[in-house]
């Protein structure tokens, strides 16, 4: 079969993250406000029309079988898992990765990409409680049958024509949508939340319904300050870097999770529902991707940040803030583009120097582990938290979802390296 009558992987993502979208405003309102004030304060920034767009949104599985059949449907999507992110030594008893696209071109098709976490069972500490949670999660189907199918579909086949690729849309937005009817009675519904709010969230319900859908914005501080001024019950802080002039890697902030009624099963319908607290609304920032060297520091400045009494402007004065010496220095990935002046170097700094080929930020397309344990934090309860020293494992990971996580460090430095390639190479065609 021609490849032509196959609807291209990112097309399907772009329906897909519209339609989650579309879903995820319908079912948590206050989300549509937060996605307001993002549109206005970027049409505010670049002076265009913003739809706020999502960058991302964040899944929680119960089992390495649901990883599996998680990663095999957003492969069809063009999402595959690059970061490995072990949550547990900040008190989430997971390890996540991100299914994303890993082009440039996919992903200015559409940025969507999700956060997804794998709840480690053996971490919860009474056996019966954990046998219990793993008999509720092996009765449970996350991607239907017919969804399955359109995947084996286009596993064979090499891709979905309009009509699959429609109903895999359908079908695959089914699989995120919020259950307001737990699996689970009241009673072990309070018990796996009092092994940890999270345990809850994951094992109650009939799937891995989104919890956050996140838009990108050009000013976090003002959308943060538009929240306050609206009222919205919003995170204290941003996490990640301070407010810079060069901005680096991802700041993050968001409302806190609703309590949300649900019924518990077998309970009369008519009875007072019960509530959970797990679904809210995100924005974030995007800047400069570090390279392992530029990581270091910022991790370094984390670490300073957290002795008390450091501002984060203090915490960060050992971070250069401007791109020439992000660069210079080895912290920053670069993206080097030819201006198209013909000019005889074939040295790059020098071309650099004589303005024949420019450098310019590549933008940072993951997550930060300690940003995402606070995103975590701030909508579960305080007293959830407590540090596991459980081996962080990688490798049980990609077995679970079935291929090996794709490194982001090499991700940016092949960007780096093919732009500076091409750019070396454009000057010697202008010389000869
Ligand atoms: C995921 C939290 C991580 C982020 O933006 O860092 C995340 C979750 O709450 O399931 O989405
Ligand atoms: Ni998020």
């Amino acid at each position: 079969r021609p490849d032509t009558c196959f609807v291209s992987p990112d097309v399907i993502r772009r329906r897909f993250a519209a339609a989650m979208s579309a879903m995820y405003r319908d079912e948590v309102p206050l989300y549509t406000t937060l996605r307001d004030i993002v549109a206005e304060v970027n049409e505010a920034i670049t002076g265009e029309p913003d739809a706020a767009v999502e960058r991302h949104g964040a899944i929680r599985v119960g089992t390495p079988a649901e990883m599996r059949a998680i990663a095999r449907l957003f492969a069809v999507m063009g999402m595959h898992p690059v970061g490995y992110y072990d949550l547990t030594p900040v008190g989430v008893p997971v390890h996540s990765t991100a299914f994303r696209p890993v082009t440039a071109e996919g992903l200015a098709i559409n940025p969507f990409r999700v956060f997804t976490s794998l709840l480690r069972l053996e971490l919860i500490e009474d056996a019966a409680l954990r046998a219990a949670a793993e008999t509720i999660l092996a009765g449970r189907t996350i991607v239907s049958a017919e969804t399955l199918a359109l995947v084996d579909r286009a596993e064979a086949q090499g891709g979905l024509d309009e009509a699959q690729a429609e109903a895999f849309v359908a079908g695959a937005l089914e699989v995120f949508r919020w259950h307001g009817t737990a699996r689970v009675d009241g009673e072990t519904y309070a018990r796996l939340l009092g092994s940890h709010r999270l345990v809850a969230d994951v094992v109650a319900f009939g799937g891995p319904h989104i919890n956050h859908l996140t838009p990108h914005t050009h000013d976090i501080d003002r959308v943060q300050a538009e929240m306050a001024a609206r009222g919205l019950p919003h995170k204290a802080s941003i996490e990640g870097p301070p407010r810079r002039r060069t901005a680096i890697l991802l700041r993050q902030t968001s409302f806190s999770a609703l309590a949300e009624p649900f019924v518990p099963a077998g309970a009369d319908p008519a009875s007072e529902p019960l509530r959970h607290t797990a679904r809210f609304g995100e924005v974030e920032q995007r800047g400069a991707a570090l390279t392992p060297r530029g990581r270091a520091l910022y991790d370094q400045c984390l670490a300073t940040l957290r002795n008390e009494g450091t501002s984060p402007d203090e915490a960060f004065a050992a971070f250069p803030d401007d791109f020439v010496t992000l660069r210079r220095n080895g912290l920053a990935y670069a993206r080097y583009v030819a201006t198209g002046t013909s000019g005889g170097a074939t040295d790059l700094e020098e071309a650099l120097d004589r303005g024949l080929i420019v450098a310019e930020p590549i933008l940072y397309e993951d997550f930060l582990p300690v940003s995402a344990a606070g995103i975590f934090r701030s909508n579960l309860a305080d007293d959830d938290y407590s540090a596991s020293t459980q081996a962080s494992s990688q490798a049980e990971l990609e077995a679970a979802i079935g291929r090996a996580i794709l490194d982001p460090f090499a991700l940016y430095q092949a960007i780096e390296d093919a732009s500076r390639e091409a750019a070396l190479a454009h000057l010697r065609g202008s010389v000869a």
